[in-house]
């Protein structure tokens, strides 16, 4: 069965998290992708966070499934030529370079463009245009700018960061779905487009009901499915919100049995309103059912703490899976606080190729993270990442580079 993208070709110039999430995503779909690195050290996740001395790191090779390695020293003139035929090669080229980097190595987009002009030329930055267009971006400080960390946290703590990496895999996701869009003009107009996603405004785009509640707040100065409300006090910006779920249904994180030795005997528990009598008949509060006080949705944002600290009364006597068992029967929608290691060994989850065993050369079997996104016609097969410079030779040849053309390459450090 042909993959999704089968036919397309990648080349990825990208490093660290962001760019890679996104063309690995594009390779989980079928497209052959060409990861481009400097000889000798490669990308520089590859090197960090080691477990095993002298091994590719998890960090790199849970971000680069399904892809080629070539090395390639950019800054020297056979090198940059050999770039160059990799751009006349594929159909996209992406990148998350520091700003002004492509056009430091003479890759501005007008000469991609002259090179190939139907090549897509994707580019994570850290910010669009404006006054921190040229700034170096890691994660957290697209969390920061984004918006997410001044609404995560509790109202009286400071900004927290998440540990989804909402900034770098949550932009690189946002990439992906623009490359794949300019792929699909390009079948009607023939012609290659940049395609460029800044980390802050894909965190924003990600933290969106936020900017929906600041209006809010500005128009009638509260925000009735906060925990600030009706007790404390709002200022002129959304505050944190806790764990609430800030929207129609209110939700929070509450204790379940063993909670005092296990750091995840939680469940995230939503008093959504067309479940309102089973909640109530569940907790042992029937009264609750017809009582003015409870009886609609309006009536109880007035006594969200009450009400949950009565509901975390039941859920302290069951495990957060015995309380998934009831709560399911009730269609009663609810959540298990879900440790790593729970998920690490997770039997659905493993199932369904989203918990992936994958074999590697120096490194052996480890875990990784498969493919989310579940397309019918094209399954996808995790492979491991590539050793460095592992495919060089074999791209080369498909580029017509000769035994002894390759021998001159290396004799100039030029891979
Ligand atoms: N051959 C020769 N040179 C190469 C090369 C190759 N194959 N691959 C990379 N380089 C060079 C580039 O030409 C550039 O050199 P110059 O600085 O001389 O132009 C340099 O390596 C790339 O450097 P960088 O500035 O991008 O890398 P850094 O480690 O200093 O910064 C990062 C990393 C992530 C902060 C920066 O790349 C960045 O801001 N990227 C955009 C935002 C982003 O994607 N951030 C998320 C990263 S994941 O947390």
């Amino acid at each position: 069965m042909d993959k999704a993208l089968a036919g397309v070709r990648i080349l990825d110039f990208t490093h660290v998290q962001s760019g890679p999430t996104c063309t690995q995503l594009l390779a989980w779909f079928g497209a052959d992708v060409i990861k481009v690195e400097r000889p000798g050290e490669g990308d520089a996740t590859r090197a960090q966070l080691r477990d095993i001395p002298g091994v590719d790191s998890l960090y790199f090779t849970m971000l680069n499934h399904n892809k080629r390695s070539v090395t390639l020293n950019a800054k020297t003139a056979s090198g940059k030529a050999l770039l160059e035929a990799l751009i006349r090669h594929c159909d996209v080229l992406v990148e998350n370079f520091a700003p002004g980097a492509m056009e430091r190595m003479g890759l501005a987009w007008e000469r991609i463009h002259e090179l190939n002009p139907r090549m897509i030329v994707g580019s994570v930055k850290g910010f669009g245009p404006g006054r921190y267009e040229d700034c170096k971006v890691y994660e957290n400080v697209a969390q920061c700018a984004g918006g997410a960390a001044s609404t995560t946290g509790f109202g009286d703590g400071p900004p927290v960061v998440s540990g989804a990496q909402i900034g770098d895999s949550g932009t690189g996701l946002h990439l992906a779905l623009g490359i794949v869009t300019a792929l699909y003009q390009r079948t009607h107009s023939g012609r290659g487009q940049k395609v460029l996603a800044p980390m802050q405004d894909a965190v924003l785009n990600l933290c969106r009901v936020k900017l929906r509640d600041q209006q809010r707040l500005e128009r009638t100065h509260t925000l009735h499915e906060y925990p600030q409300y009706p007790d404390g006090h709002f200022g002129d910006a959304v505050p944190r919100a806790g764990n609430a779920s800030g929207g129609g249904q209110p939700g929070w994180i509450l204790r379940c049995k063993g909670w005092e030795d296990d750091p995840n005997a939680y469940i995230y528990f939503i008093t959504q309103a067309a479940v309102w009598p089973a909640v109530c008949k569940v907790i042992g509060e029937e009264g609750w059912i017809e009582d003015d006080a409870y009886k609609t949705p309006q009536a109880r944002l007035l006594h969200l703490k009450p009400i949950f600290s009565r509901i975390e009364q039941w859920t302290m006597t069951k495990t957060k899976f015995e309380a998934m068992e009831i709560l399911n029967q009730y269609d009663i929608p609810c959540g298990p606080i879900l440790s790593m290691k729970e998920i690490a060994e997770d039997p659905w989850l493993r199932m369904s190729g989203t918990v992936v065993e994958v074999e590697h050369p120096t490194r052996g079997r480890h875990l990784t993270v498969g493919n989310p996104i579940k397309l019918s016609d094209s399954p996808t097969e995790v492979t491991r990442a590539p050793l460095l410079g592992e495919h060089t030779e074999e791209v080369l040849r498909e580029l017509g580079y000769t035994a002894s053309d390759m021998n001159a390459l290396r004799a100039e450090g030029a891979i």
